[in-house]
């Protein structure tokens, strides 16, 4: 089929089946056993990293051992890259498969979604069929609209994002369903419809904040026979730059799942499982996103690099580098862009942006600045001995692109991540509820209760 909707009832009763029979043949199988000691303090997160608990088929992150990153940093300037997959393809592996838009060489997001969807290589009619369809959904509501242009432009992107997405749940079709009384096995058919909304309509919310708070002037139509990415980037005012808009395809390809346990996908799952509709899963998840740990990290990340340059100037030596991360771990920072709860060695997706940048920014000076902390953070993170990752994340590369190609207002980079990791939450809401995935409800222990427990053993 064409159609994604057709294609997605065609692979649901399959999957039934297929989960059925995963969980006839290891249901009973111990997976991950827990110490009190790793319910407390600073090891929480990384026990949380690797303790098995919810299953997303879209997207898997390979961390890699602690025996290659040794090897490779005592070896190697930069580590082995392999990280994320999705549905079981690499980054490099998607560039090259994924339908591209005519003269274009970067894949289309579209296709990327298909893929989550589906775990199948969507083929160029399938990708056509779908910008054309959020085209003609990307209308949002004229009260949605009142309510960015009442903002005032001192409140973050990030918080009119969430307000904006969180207020789309007006006209939720699975809200209406389940107040008609929907049945539990028919949970996927709303969740699709909304699900396609929510992305569809993402361009016209993050373009009319971007206009109103960098007074930017007035917004265009969409063009319905241009793909998600250029219509995006013509929102934002970008839309005659051929290299920007492919910039968008890759960006938004990169960004939109990381598997399910990150703090924006997890967030839109877990709000999701109490049956909140995908608009409210969703504005719950960019709430999350705006965390400068998470996705603001592109942000903080622009913001330091910044004030390394006005401190030290455009060319700045090694020694002069290095002092300035000493200074930020000193003064009890972190090293933004630096560092992942699950990866082990360079983020592919800080490669895939990389290479883009060999290809169409090599002589951009904040671009060479990036490759000199490339060499010096890791060792410097090593010798101070906390981080478990050295190497850099999504967020140490992106704002830098953006920035060469003039949308240098580091405080809507996060907003650009939220269009991108709508696709991947989209995908899970849909196939959450056409599992029939439980309410999420872990289990809380008092610091007395865990005394009582223990007492004499
Ligand atoms: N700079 C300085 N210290 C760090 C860094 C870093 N980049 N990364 C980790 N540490 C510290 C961390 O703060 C912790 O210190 P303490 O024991 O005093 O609490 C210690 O190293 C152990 O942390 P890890 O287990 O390595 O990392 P964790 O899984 O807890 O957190 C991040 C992962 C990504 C939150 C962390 O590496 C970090 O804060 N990085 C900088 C912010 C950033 O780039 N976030 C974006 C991540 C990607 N994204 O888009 O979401
Ligand atoms: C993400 O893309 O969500 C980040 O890399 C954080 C994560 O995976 O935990």
């Amino acid at each position: 089929p064409v159609s994604l909707k057709d294609r997605l009832a065609e692979l649901i009763p399959k999957e039934i089946e297929n989960v059925k029979a995963v969980r006839a043949e290891h249901g009973k199988k111990a997976f991950g056993p827990v110490l009190v000691d790793q319910l407390y303090g600073q090891v929480l997160t990384s026990v949380l990293s690797r303790l098995p608990a919810l299953i997303w088929d879209g997207s898997v992150l390979d961390p890699g051992s602690s025996f290659t990153r040794l090897f490779f940093l005592s070896a190697h300037p930069r580590s082995p890259e392999e990280g994320i997959r999705f549905r079981g393809k690499t980054i490099p592996e998607i560039q090259a498969e994924l339908p591209k838009a005519p003269g274009g060489s970067e894949p289309l997001p579209e296709g990327l979604f298909w893929l989550l969807v589906t775990g199948e290589i969507p083929t160029q009619e399938q990708v056509a069929e779908l910008s054309r369809d959020w085209a003609a959904r990307a209308a949002i509501p004229e009260f949605v609209e009142e309510i960015l242009d009442r903002c005032p432009p001192t409140l973050h992107p990030m918080s009119q994002f969430s307000l904006a997405v969180t207020a789309l749940n007006h006209n939720s079709a699975f809200a209406k369903a389940y107040q008609d009384g929907i049945s539990k096995k028919d949970y996927w058919g709303p969740t699709f419809e909304d699900a396609m909304d929510l992305i569809a309509k993402l361009p016209n919310i993050a373009g009319r904040i971007y206009r109103n708070v960098f007074a930017k002037g007035k917004l265009p139509s969409i063009d319905a026979s241009k793909d998600y990415s250029h219509n995006l980037a013509a929102l934002l005012g970008f839309g005659d730059d051929p290299a920007f808009v492919e910039l968008l395809r890759l960006y938004i390809t990169i960004h939109s799942d990381h598997e399910g346990g990150n703090v924006s996908a997890h967030t839109g799952k877990l709000v999701g499982s109490a049956l909140s509709d995908p608009f409210l899963a969703y504005g719950a998840a960019l709430n999350g996103l705006a965390g400068p740990l998470h996705g603001l990290a592109n942000q903080e990340v622009l913001i330091w690099l910044r004030k390394m340059q006005s401190k030290l100037g455009d060319d700045p030596s090694d020694e002069a580098v290095k002092e300035y991360i000493w200074s930020t771990l000193k003064a009890g920072q972190v090293v933004p862009g630096y560092g992942h709860a699950v990866l082990r060695k360079t983020d592919p997706r800080y490669t895939a942006q990389r290479e883009f940048a060999l290809k169409h920014l090599p002589d951009d000076k904040m671009f060479k600045l990036v490759g000199q902390i490339y060499n010096l953070v890791p060792d410097i993170l090593l010798e101070a001995g906390k981080a478990k990752n050295p190497w850099p994340n999504v967020d140490a590369h992106s704002g830098v692109l953006l920035t060469h190609y003039g949308l240098d207002q580091m405080s809507f980079y996060t907003v650009l991540f939220g269009v991108s990791r709508a696709f991947g939450v989209a995908a899970q809401l849909i196939w959450d509820r056409a599992l029939g995935a439980p309410l999420e409800r872990p289990k809380s222990y008092s610091t007395a209760a865990i005394q009582k427990m223990f007492a004499g053993k």
